[in-house]
């Protein structure tokens, strides 16, 4: 019984964090200055560390550890100053005219704190503005010199430290994690050769095809300029009014109405870099280049219900999952996957590959695995680092290029031009976050917050009096070269506003993705646009819709319609007359049944509900065999606390079925002990639990008289085809319950279960 969650430390490498000494202040007189680690050869950090170790990465993993030092601050066991440096007697009071006086104008140290405070916030990203990030280390599986000449691909083994930020698009900075929405996935690796930032998606296609729609997509899809709602949604008119006007977003809708639009966790989604980008090998020579990120714990989504479920009662879910994943040391990881095609390939394709609207399907292209991606440390500073990090398109490093993408060309312009309002000036690349590791010296100068002290009275060149320095690498000292990619058709050299012919073509990968999905995810776009339809306001724009979602399934189409109790309209007109023939019909590779992952349910969050009376033995056999597996498992009672258990041992409940909702878990354990389950059976908040876990298509499972909690919520193990649900297991013996039960968990989900609507 010892074994409780309680018991464990919730993280075993800041072991003081929930100690007994937490939040006590020592008394006046009594600070205690950290016990010293000097070490010869030691960083700054690690002299100066105080007992919150868990966020330093072990030795050589995370390089850019070492640069931040100068600019890491530790208060532990330091005096209070001004910003000046002038040591605060009391930082309590404002100097006054006498105790009941007014206060006066000359309390610098009052006026310094209130004027720093006024200023504390910073515009929001305009898009992507809500976001988590975290450091760690990309390292190459091989030498790939022979495509690229690119740092972090030099030999196999080669660690590159990256800092990696997730994102919803449409919300506000404060908005939730489990809206329905596009995840950004940006990579920023700091690089012996400066810094390349891979800022992806986690659905390789777009909504457009060429940068001039950007600003009027974002209109669309924002909160209404009116009255500012909806926040963190895309069901409203303005959005599904433009996208019903842009055929070519259809694919991308697919995606958007798909599970992918509702990752269960940051760790099991996908991430693409959309575009067709470069890679160029140290004699110049270049290929054409599709990047993935594919999760290790596989691709797993929320349910839609749930979904909406966990922003009311956790908005931060996706940043507390990333969190504590590393902390408790279950480290998200992707592998990097490359499809290469020459352009001579691409020339062939029936889709054009500078249209961001279409992917390659990896039956056409395979995709090859070239390195992962292991996050392990938390960032120390959410704004400091989160916040500041500035991701920009247009850094790119020897070894890689840019193609014509219409959509690409706006972005290598914007991402620089945002920072500059955003963080303050053109020396964004300065905050710490954002500065490369490899040495930056060139002739810019000034602006504003430049931290960098440029010494001599030379910032020019060519010149003389410095001795021509810094002079330029030339393409043999492996300065950037851009790929002299010739243009591919006559008409291309002429200066027009239009576009490829086969831009026009926008429903066959629409079908593909469509009739690539499972049944159950075919269902759950279905749904998707059902919802979000029914919430537009304006019939011709759903009639608009339809008609659009006609051309890329008749199936789907009517599924909505009949949804939405409306009759089908006619089919849009195609823009295309004739389109090639698609090479691929289906793309098992889409659905994300594919990447089940390692099978392992390491990270999974399961709770183990307890009262008093409770079979002890039982509970600790199965939350012993579930930390065993790397899930973490919480006991929850009606209150926190002790729970007595049938043999009179304490039992710690760390979580209360009011404080963590059971939609927050991914599998459910009813307890043993009939004394338990008649103190749960009078808690209306056990049903809940057992009927979201149910409705969510989550495992269950009851041991002893925990299945009398079953039956009194009306869940029936069998299906409506008669066999036996596969997630809901009644066991008599915790040993071998846990066991069948890991293994059920490792499947996720039983969708076998789900009806529309739901039964329960
Ligand atoms: Fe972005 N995008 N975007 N975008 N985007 C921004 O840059 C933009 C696009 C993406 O965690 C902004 O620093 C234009 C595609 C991510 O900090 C801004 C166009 C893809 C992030 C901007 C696109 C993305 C952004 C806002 C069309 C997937 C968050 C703040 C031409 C490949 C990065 C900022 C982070 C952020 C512009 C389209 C991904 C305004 C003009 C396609 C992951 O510069």
């Amino acid at each position: 019984v010892q074994a409780t969650a309680a018991a464990m430390p919730y993280n075993t490498t800041k072991a003081g964090e929930h100690g007994a000494a937490m939040g006590v202040a020592p008394a006046a007189g009594q600070h205690v200055p950290p016990p010293s680690r000097l070490v010869t050869g030691s960083t700054l950090s690690e002299t100066q560390m105080n007992d919150k170790v868990g966020t330093l990465a072990p030795e050589g993993v995370n390089a850019a550890i070492a640069p931040l030092d100068r600019v890491r601050v530790d208060s532990a066991g330091q005096v209070l100053t001004t910003n000046q440096g002038v040591r605060i007697a009391d930082n309590q009071n404002s100097l006054k005219a006498g105790t009941r006086g007014p206060v006066l104008l000359e309390d610098f140290i009052l006026r310094e704190k209130i004027t720093h405070f006024d200023h504390e916030r910073i515009p929001e990203r305009i898009v992507h503005a809500r976001g988590s990030a975290a450091h760690g280390y990309f390292e190459a599986y091989e030498d790939l010199s022979e495509l690229t000449m690119a740092a972090p691909f030099k030999h196999a083994g080669k660690r590159t430290p990256v800092f990696v930020r997730f994102s919803t698009v449409q919300g506000e900075r404060g908005s939730k994690d489990t809206a329905r929405d596009v995840r950004g996935f940006a990579v920023k690796f700091y690089t012996d050769d400066g810094n390349w930032d891979l800022v992806g998606n986690n659905m390789p296609v777009f909504f457009i095809q060429d940068a001039m729609k950007f600003p009027d997509l974002v209109h669309a899809v924002k909160p209404e300029p009116h009255h500012q709602m909806p926040q963190a949604a895309s069901a409203h008119d303005t959005f599904w009014d433009f996208v019903s006007l842009m055929p070519e977003s259809t694919h991308m809708l697919m995606w958007v109405m798909s599970d992918r639009a509702i990752p269960r966790s940051y760790a099991t989604m996908q991430g693409f870099g959309v575009h067709t980008y470069r890679l160029v090998n140290a004699e110049g020579q270049s290929v054409l280049v599709k990047f993935h990120w594919n999760p290790k714990f596989g691709t797993h989504s929320l349910t839609w219900d749930e979904a909406v479920k966990i922003s009311g009662a956790d908005p931060d879910y996706h940043r507390r999952d990333l969190w504590e994943r590393i902390e408790s040391g279950a480290c998200p990881e992707w592998e990097l996957g490359i499809q290469v095609f020459t352009e001579e390939d691409a020339a062939r394709f029936s889709f054009d590959i500078l249209d961001a609207t279409k992917l390659v399907p990896e039956e056409l292209v395979p995709v090859r695995p070239v390195g992962r991606m292991v996050l392990n440390r938390n960032p120390d500073n959410f704004f400091a680092e989160t916040e500041q990090v500035a991701f920009c398109v247009a850094h790119v490093i020897p070894g890689l290029d840019f193609t014509n993408d219409p959509l690409l060309a706006g972005r290598i312009h914007s991402y620089v031009d945002t920072q500059i309002t955003r963080l303050g000036g053109p020396n964004f690349h300065e905050i710490p976050i954002n500065s490369p590791i490899a040495p930056v010296h060139n002739n810019q100068r000034d602006g504003f917050h430049r931290q960098a002290i440029p010494r001599g009275r030379v910032s020019y060149e060519p010149n003389s009096l410095a001795g021509g320095c810094p002079f330029q690498a030339g393409a043999a000292g492996q300065g950037f070269v851009s790929v002299a990619a010739r243009l591919r058709n006559r008409e291309d050299s002429a200066k027009v506003r239009a576009k490829p012919e086969l831009f026009a073509e926008h429903y066959h990968q629409a079908r593909l993705f469509y009739e690539s999905q499972t049944p159950a995810e075919q269902a759950h776009i279905a749904a998707a646009f059902r919802f979000e339809l029914s919430k537009v306001t304006v019939p011709a724009i759903r009639e608009r819709m339809l008609s659009s979602l006609l051309n890329a399934s008749p199936e789907l189409a009517a599924r909505v319609a009949a949804g939405l109790n409306t009759p089908l309209p006619e089919p849009m007109p195609l823009a295309i007359a004739r389109a090639p023939r698609p090479e691929v019909k289906r793309s098992p590779a889409l659905s994300l049944m594919a990447r089940p992952g390692d099978g392992s349910i390491a990270g999974r969050k399961v709770v183990i509900l307890a009262a008093d009376g409770v079979a002890g033995e039982s509970v600790v056999t199965v939350q012993a065999a579930l930390f065993e597996q790397g899930a973490v498992a919480r006991i929850s009672a009606p209150r926190i606390g002790p729970v007595i258990t049938a043999d009179g041992v304490e039992l710690q409940a760390d979580v209360s079925l009011e404080n963590e909702p059971g939609f927050l878990f991914d599998a459910l354990v009813l307890p043993d002990g009939q004394e338990a389950v008649e103190r749960l059976a009078h808690e209306g908040h056990t049903y809940e639990f057992i009927r979201d876990q149910y409705r969510h298509c989550k495992t269950i499972l009851a041991l002893g008289a925990g299945e009398q909690l079953l039956r009194a919520a009306g869940i029936d193990a069998t299906l409506p085809s008669g066999a036996m649900d596969p997630g809901i297991l009644i066991d008599n013996d915790a040993a071998s319950g846990a066991e069948a039960f890991i293994r059920a968990l490792a499947r996720h989900r039983h969708f076998e279960r789900e009806t529309d609507p739901p039964v329960v």
